[in-house]
């Protein structure tokens, strides 16, 4: 409903319910919140959508920065603080006392929080600077399972992989010691991410990737597409925009993220500045996600200009007092023009704890060898594993399926072959790390009902080979 037609339902309900005559379909009106239409992530929430913004936790402390961050936005984005090098300072010690309370104070607000990011070249701490091989490889992917598990059930999207492709014309990987671990580096943090969360969307996040015409486009659309059809669990590509003068917006930006989506990917604008925040291209940028399905939200980088990471180009919606731009009014109007969708936004936060015990069905499942015994249908319960290997480690998920009654808990046993040792796993627990391996349930995930699945995951070094796991009822 546009915000004219909004205010015209408001007073006819507010009339008619002082005449008695208050009609079910209109009360529905009443409930829209006081605020809707009035900041940018009421009037994004009509839509559908959300409207976030990066926060950095040293800032927190601002009353004038947190007036406006509550005030305006229902979804956050860690700025620097769940980078690799904030949350694994040294290997294998995980500190969460930056990212903590950014979650903390988004949660306690009612927003939403995107995490930002667990697999990139940059901000890397110094021990994973000077790391390459299969040494690389298991740090990244440990990394990955041990800050979305700590964030299990509390993040609406991982940006799982930040930057991987190259600037310029070439359209391929850029070169990093992340890249040289081998072409799969990037599909294997996806599994590791979705085994560690299965409840959050997973992400490949970047920027100069707005211009559908530019190489780089192309070839992030080529791996998504390559992803979708072999079943590696992605579910959205983030659009950071930094728009500035030689990344300028375009107007085929509404194409990328019409084409993305068209692949089966939820499309997200992650980091938007713009040089000089021109009203006009502000507005530009929320009609284009307003027409693009499959378009979650927009995400601002920063709050103030003085907040930017190029706080020189005033590329922000609020200035430096805090007060709101032209730009910022763009988007409001765009954000409440035209139709509201019939059915309500979704306004409930995802899940805490526990977890959702069965992941979100994205894409078709990798094939998997059949189950072992008995097949569903029959009574107890089996057991299949995908393996993703590389030279020197692998990670492996397992799914258990309910027969035809109800689990109450489950024992899947596993033989490695030698050589091939369990480093880390999630969601069961294990007795044995090499040979024969009995995994059972965790507190959350032991009642499956009949036919329904759940999963749980490990991470070894050497080679899996082929794993035929059992089941059994508990
Ligand atoms: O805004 C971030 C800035 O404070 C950091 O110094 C910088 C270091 O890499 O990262 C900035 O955020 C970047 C984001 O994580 C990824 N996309 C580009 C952003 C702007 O540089």
């Amino acid at each position: 409903m546009s915000r004219t037609r909004w205010k015209a339902a408001s007073r006819a309900v507010i009339a008619l319910s002082g005449a008695g005559a208050l009609a079910a379909g209109m009360a529905l009106v009443l409930v829209t919140p006081a605020s809707a239409g009035t900041t940018l992530g009421a009037s994004a929430a009509e839509k559908g959508r959300y409207f976030g913004t990066a926060v950095a936790a040293n800032k927190l402390s601002d009353s004038a920065y947190t007036t406006i961050l509550n005030r305006e936005f229902n979804m956050v984005t860690a700025e620097n603080e769940m980078k690799i090098d904030a949350t694994e300072p040294q290997q294998g010690q995980f500190r969460y006392t930056q990212a903590d309370p950014i979650v903390n104070h988004a949660r306690s607000h009612g927003m939403q929080v995107r995490g930002h990011t667990l697999a990139w070249h940059g901000q890397q701490p110094g021990w994973m600077q000077g790391m390459e091989g299969t040494a690389l490889r298991n740090a990244m992917l440990n990394h990955v399972t041990q800050v979305a598990t700590h964030y299990r059930g509390q993040i609406y999207s991982w940006d799982v992989v930040n930057e991987a492709f190259a600037d310029g014309n070439s359209g391929g990987r850029r070169d990093s010691n992340l890249q040289r671990t081998g072409n799969d580096w990037i599909e294997a943090a996806f599994r590791a991410a979705r085994a560690a969360d299965p409840g959050a969307k997973l992400c490949y996040n970047d920027y100069n990737i707005d211009n559908w015409t530019w190489a780089k486009t192309q070839g992030v659309y080529n791996m998504v597409r390559d992803f979708k059809a072999r079943g590696v669990p992605i579910d959205c590509v983030g659009f950071q925009s930094h728009f500035n003068n030689d990344s300028p917006y375009v107007s085929n930006y509404r194409t990328t993220l019409s084409s993305f989506a068209a692949l089966g990917v939820d499309v997200q604008i992650t980091e938007l500045d713009i040089q000089g925040a021109p009203a006009n291209t502000y507005r530009s940028v929320t009609e284009d996600c307003l027409a693009v399905a499959r378009c979650n939200g927009i995400t601002v980088w920063g709050i103030r200009d003085s907040d930017s990471w190029r706080s020189s180009q005033t590329p922000l919606l609020f200035n430096s007092s805090g007060q709101k731009k032209a730009a910022y009014d763009a988007v409001l109007a765009a954000l409440n023009s035209g139709t509201n969708p019939t059915t309500p936004p979704p306004t409930t936060p995802p899940p805490t704890t526990p977890p959702p015990t069965t992941p979100p069905p994205t894409t078709p499942p990798p094939t998997t060898p059949p189950p072992t015994t008995p097949p569903p249908g029959q009574t107890g319960c089996s057991a299949s594993v995908t393996v993703n290997q590389w030279n020197g480690g692998f990670v492996a998920n397992v799914r258990v399926t309910a027969g035809s009654s109800a689990l109450n808990g489950w024992t899947v046993t596993l033989t490695l072959p030698s050589g091939a040792t369990v480093t880390n796993a999630w969601s069961a627990d294990r007795s044995g790390n090499s040979g024969t391996t009995n995994w059972t349930n965790v507190s959350y995930n032991g009642q499956v009902g009949a036919g329904q699945s759940t999963e749980f995951g490990f991470q070894g070094t050497g080679t899996a080979g082929t794993l035929t796991p059992t089941c059994a009822p508990r």
